[in-house]
């Protein structure tokens, strides 16, 4: 799994040299003030694009031959930020991926994998990411907090994803500054929409909010900004859609 695959990154890579190149990075750009985080009132809604070739309830969604050209029409489009799958057996994600993104657009980007390392984080800014994914399901408080910590220590921000209330709680008592609240249950893969409304007052004050999940159309976007969403994280239906900039501007 994402461990593995990791061991196997690492030992072609071992982390001093992933942090050398870390080093050699351009500065990570501002993600929580790309979602509005600064604007006081909030002023639009955002979207997180998502780069996404396969998912495991879904399978193959569509066929990206150049990442490239999906992201730049995705930043023309209106997107704030692009998320990427690195996560490449369940995903088909890869590094690459990230690389041709980043190259592409100068918009935050996201690496979208499961952190379960700090590897991992190094890793992410060594290949120009601005912000990384953190399940607060995958990880114990500790490591919560300590990959929290070394994300924003190395100018990044984290998508810190809950399911519940409690995960928004331990969430916001790690420090999280970007909360995004996935509707898709991790164990059935099932989307139910109304779990945002329910979870959405329960979002600390300062911290912005992510819907992601199941958003089909200009509706549900419209449902989940009415709900108190600041921004929305859409793969399925961009990637499906012959023209991406379409969906984000309705
Ligand atoms: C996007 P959708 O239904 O628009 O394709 O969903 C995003 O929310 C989803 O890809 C996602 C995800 C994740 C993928 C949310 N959390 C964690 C991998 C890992």
């Amino acid at each position: 799994g994402v461990r593995e695959d990791m061991a196997r990154r690492q030992h072609e890579m071992p982390l001093e040299k992933v942090q050398e190149r870390a080093a050699q990075a351009a500065p990570a750009l501002d993600a929580y003030a790309a979602l509005g985080g600064n604007d006081n009132p909030r002023a639009s809604l955002r979207v997180i694009s998502e780069v996404k070739r396969s998912s495991p309830s879904k399978g193959a969604l569509a066929d990206i031959a150049d990442p490239a050209d999906l992201a730049r029409r995705y930043e023309q489009g209106g997107a704030s930020v692009i998320s990427v799958l690195t996560e490449a057996r369940r995903f088909k994600g890869s590094l690459a991926d990230l690389d041709a993104v980043r190259a592409a657009v100068s918009i935050p980007v996201l690496r979208k994998d499961f952190t379960v390392d700090p590897y991992q984080i190094w890793e992410a800014r060594a290949h120009g990411a601005d912000l990384v994914l953190l399940i607060v399901a995958a990880l114990n408080d500790e490591d919560l907090r300590s990959f929290l910590d070394l994300t924003h220590e190395l100018g990044m921000n984290a998508l810190v994803e809950a399911h519940t209330a409690e995960e928004i709680q331990r969430a916001g008592a790690a420090g999280a500054r970007i909360i995004g609240v996935n509707v898709r249950n991790l164990k059935t893969l099932d989307v139910d929409r109304s779990v945002f409304a329910a979870l959405s007052e329960s979002i600390p004050a300062g911290a912005v909010v992510v819907a992601e999940s199941g958003v089909r159309d200009a509706a549900d976007v419209a449902h989940y900004a009415a709900h108190g969403a600041n921004a929305v994280l859409v793969g399925e239906a961009l990637v499906k859609h012959n023209d991406p900039a379409a969906t984000i501007a309705e």
